[in-house]
């Protein structure tokens, strides 16, 4: 059964960040432009550290692309790091709580946790970044949109998102911390502020919503195939994140079953849509049903905690000598939940397009298409 996969190589402060995409479907239009526009908007957001001052990420294809399309082989994208320097970069020995300096060392029995930290880094989602704008290519021929923005830093909420996709996209585009609510920017960048004065960090909650998905995306037949649990898995691994929720998620437990599941209508007109005509009038669920998605926009949410380079650090031990330090200090994010909605938005867009693949075959484009064209024409006869 074809199988997309996506893994990614490189240290934060190695030559690049790579991504190889194997059993990527040929014949997909490659948007290098679209690409970086993705890896851009990951590099930016208030509360960014220097680094971002320095990096400037662009992709290069070094495989599996020929005059603007994907071959059958595999696929290669390269980002390259400009502050290469991994040889230099001094020893760290005081690990950070809340990285994964400590439990790294432990397990690979290494002191110098420069060893564990560099692939540890969110530097390793710029790889991520890149496959996902891949996937964006494969998603778009099948009129599914995936988007992500900000929803909450620290303990400030946005209260007015639109409920219209594009529009969402419109304030968050406009937002220093892509957040659809202005007057909640606003308070999220003086937030921030206040934290980098107290040599502190900030996490916060990103949204994401996919449209156009086809129903029967996933499998209830084997915990494996359940598309929310693929969601989840992809999402809670990128770093720092530490919750997911689709649809309602943890609000479901507090209500009556009346005031969670969503109606089922019919209504001809939508016939030709991604559920062949049957609608909900809400969306609690987020899409998926049975692990497997519905037809209704996919909608999920991830909490990102602070990240846990503090320049105001944490006591911690110096694994050289075991005597009590703080924690290591090194440049870094104040708050990166901007960068965070970005990668969110391309693992979403990954696991999206792998279950397209494994649904509709995985050759080319134009076999997937016909399997789904033929799909759809059996569904409006169900
Ligand atoms: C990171 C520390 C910072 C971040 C980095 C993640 O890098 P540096 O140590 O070089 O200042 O900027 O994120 C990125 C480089 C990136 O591209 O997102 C960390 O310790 O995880």
């Amino acid at each position: 059964m074809a199988e997309l996969i996506v893994r990614t190589a490189g240290e934060s402060h190695g030559p690049a960040v790579v991504a190889l995409v194997e059993g990527f479907p040929a014949g997909v239009p490659v948007d290098t432009d679209r690409i970086n526009a993705d890896l851009a908007r990951r590099q930016g957001g208030y509360g960014r550290g220097g680094r971002m001052q320095i990096e400037s990420d662009t992709v290069e294809v070094l495989a599996g692309v020929r005059r603007g399309h994907t071959l059958p082989g595999p696929v290669v994208l390269v980002v390259r790091n400009r502050d290469s320097r991994l040889e230099e970069a001094p020893e760290v020995t005081r690990p950070r709580p809340g990285h994964a300096d400590l439990a790294g060392a432990l397990k690979y029995l290494d002191p110098d946790m420069r060893s564990i930290l560099e692939r540890a880094s969110a530097r390793e989602t710029a790889g991520r970044v890149a496959a996902g704008g891949l996937a964006k290519g494969l998603l778009a021929a099948f009129g599914i949109d995936v988007a992500a923005w900000v929803t909450r830093i620290g303990n400030v909420t946005a209260a007015d998102v639109p409920a219209a996709v594009a529009e969402a996209v419109r304030g968050r585009d406009a937002s220093e911390v892509a957040c659809p609510d202005a007057a909640a920017t606003k308070a999220m960048m003086a937030a921030i502020d206040a934290a980098r004065d107290a040599g502190d960090t900030l996490g916060g909650v990103v949204r994401c919503t996919a449209t156009g998905v086809p129903a029967g995306l996933g499998s209830h037949t084997q915990w494996t195939r359940k598309l929310d649990g693929r969601l989840a898995r992809a999402v809670m691994s990128i770093q720092a994140i530490k919750g997911v929720e689709i649809g309602l998620g943890f609000e479901a437990a507090a209500r009556p079953g009346s005031a969670v599941h969503d109606a089922i209508a019919y209504d001809a007109s939508q016939a030709e849509g991604p559920a062949a005509g049957f609608v909900r009038p809400t969306n609690r669920a987020g899409g998926i049903e049975g692990g497997i998605s519905n037809g209704a926009p996919i909608v999920l949410s991830a909490a990102m905690k602070p990240i846990a380079t503090l320049k105001n650090p944490l006591p911690s031990v110096n694994l050289a000598t075991r005597q009590a330090e703080d924690a290591t200090y090194e440049r870094s994010d104040v708050c990166a939940v901007p960068a965070a909605s970005v990668v969110v938005e391309a693992v979403v867009a990954t696991e999206l397009a792998a279950a397209l693949v494994q649904r509709f075959g995985g050759d080319s484009l134009a076999a997937m298409q016909a399997a789904c064209d033929a799909w759809r024409r059996a569904a409006r006869n169900l």
